[in-house]
């Protein structure tokens, strides 16, 4: 390899018979081809092109890595790489362009022809069915995520596809990472996100319905899937969450660092308990949080089949200042509702990765908080988890120009940051395993290729390969002969008993 492993005992150490592994990305970030073949707009398309400084470098997702033309290249690549496993999300307005209504045949077409194109190069599909972009007909229509009618929309649009592809996929994710109705992401500020809608006092109850519906409309698909359907694969829905550990020991930081987790993945984690809400929630935001009826929690309950963590990084976590009670009476706070402070540094001194992002720098490399975050989530948050995927994991590198004053492709290719990163996430991840005894079942690296980074337009890259967005080619980076590598060393290929180190 060339960076080498944080732990030498791990050497040769197998992971568990079928660890799944292979890389992510989402449609909007890959495809381009934003009005082709009868697509209609998602929200993305008009905040790229109207909403002035949304991206910060004024890109579009109207053409990036053109993946919608060039999949079978993609997949062709792919396979020959030795890579088995692509998880990708569908662009519902490609399939419905008003979001409900008629169907868009072409746009259907071209998903049948993506799954037997990975399926012929040897690729198995694990897929999300919505990745932020959000059909912009049901936002103007009724508000999309802050209205109780997308559930049906979403359920039907859900229907559709896991009726269709059921046979050929593995895993379905129906959400990414539903954080995000609140969260702030990038330079926006919470909510502008997925849902669209930002504020503050009044405006945070947008924030809350947004997760609300997600949830309900996840559930609902989930059940139909189990229930009705009875589907082949497994279901769930990707969480947004890092690691968040006390930035010393006093009580008001460790409450600190539990109320992190209680509004990013707590929020969504009455899954593996009763169904709803965690008290800090519900005492904190009052009425600017929906009641979830018995009925709702019963669905909500036992909904996903495993539990898929997009976990990148680590942060500490503060008391916020003036005091937590302080902030919680106040909803103006511009800490509210969380009132947890919390700042992504490495916490044990790990090195200090480059900004993924022009506003806020949210991406270290701190591999040992993965392993101490599946162990804190299968043992402390949500004990009844059967397994646990990382559905998420990944560097970003610094900005174009940046770059280009590092000497440009040369440093982009030579990504020896990500590469020491994969390395050592993996190595985490493998330990927590053997050593811990969690149930990991899979991990995805992000991204396929350089993708479209949200806020961060074009200009931050978190792909393995390296798109050339003049000439359209693509080129593996070194990260992707180290990750490929790694599994290489410890995938259990189940080639006889003697082949098979164990650690323990
Ligand atoms: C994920 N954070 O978002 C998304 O699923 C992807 O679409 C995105 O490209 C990728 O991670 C890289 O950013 C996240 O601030 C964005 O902790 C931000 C955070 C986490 C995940």
């Amino acid at each position: 390899p060339l960076v080498a492993s944080s732990d030498p005992k791990l050497a040769g150490v197998k992971l568990p018979k079928g660890f799944k592994w292979g890389l992510a990305s989402s449609s909007y970030q890959i495809e381009g081809a934003a009005n082709a073949e009868g697509k209609g707009p998602s929200i993305w398309d008009l905040l790229s092109h109207r909403v002035e400084n949304w991206v910060a470098d004024n890109s579009t997702g109207d053409v990036l890595a053109s993946h919608y033309w060039l999949y079978k290249q993609d997949f062709a690549r792919l396979g020959a790489l030795g890579i088995k496993a692509f998880s990708p999300s569908i662009s519902w307005p490609r399939i419905f362009p008003f979001g409900s209504g008629p169907v868009n045949e072409e746009g259907v077409k071209h998903y049948d022809d993506v799954i037997v194109e990975m399926h012929k190069n040897g690729i198995r599909p694990s897929i999300t069915l919505f990745h932020w972009d959000t059909p912009l007909a049901l936002f103007h229509a009724y508000g999309a995520w802050t209205s109780p009618l997308i559930v049906d929309d979403f359920f039907n649009y859900a229907k559709f596809i896991i009726s269709r592809y059921d046979a050929y996929v593995d895993d379905w994710f129906t959400i990414n990472e539903p954080q995000y109705c609140n969260w702030q992401y990038a330079s926006y500020p919470a909510g502008t996100y997925y849902p669209a809608f930002n504020g503050t006092g009044p405006g945070v109850k947008a924030r809350f319905l947004c997760g609300h519906y997600t949830l309900l409309a996840h559930a609902k698909v989930a059940k139909w899937y189990h229930e009705e359907f009875k589907g082949q694969g497994r279901i769930t829905f990707k969480n947004s969450g890092n690691y968040y550990e006390a930035n010393s020991t006093s009580e008001a930081d460790k409450v600190a660092a539990q109320r992190n987790f209680d509004f990013s993945i707590g929020w969504f984690g009455g899954v593996w308990s009763d169904g709803d809400y965690p008290k800090s929630l519900k005492e904190t935001l009052g009425d600017l949080l929906p009641t979830l009826t018995q009925e709702e929690k019963d669905l909500i309950k036992g909904s996903c089949d495993f539990y898929a963590i997009d976990g990148y990084t680590s942060f500490s976590a503060f008391e916020v200042s003036g005091g937590l009670e302080a902030c919680v009476s106040n909803r103006t706070n511009p800490n509210f509702p969380d009132c947890a402070g919390s700042v992504s540094v490495a916490p044990n001194g790990f090195p200090v990765g480059p900004s993924a992002d022009p506003g806020v720098n949210w991406l270290y490399d701190a591999p040992t908080g993965i392993r101490g975050y599946l162990n804190h989530l299968t043992k402390v948050l949500f004990p009844s988890i059967p397994d646990i995927v990382v559905t998420e994991m990944g560097f970003a590198e610094p900005f174009e120009g940046e770059m280009a004053e590092r000497s440009g492709l040369q440093s982009a290719l030579w990504d020896l940051r990500r590469a020491d990163y994969f390395q050592n996430y993996l190595d985490n991840i493998l330990a927590a395993i053997v050593y811990d005894k969690v149930n990991v079942t899979g991990a995805w690296g992000w991204a396929i290729f350089d993708n479209f980074e949200w806020a961060s337009g074009k200009a931050v890259r978190f792909g393995l390969q390296y798109v050339n967005y003049t000439d359209l080619t693509r080129t593996p980076k070194a990260s992707m002969f180290q990750f490929l590598n790694w599994f290489k060393e410890h995938e259990d290929t189940g080639a006889g008993a003697n082949s098979t180190m164990r650690l323990m």
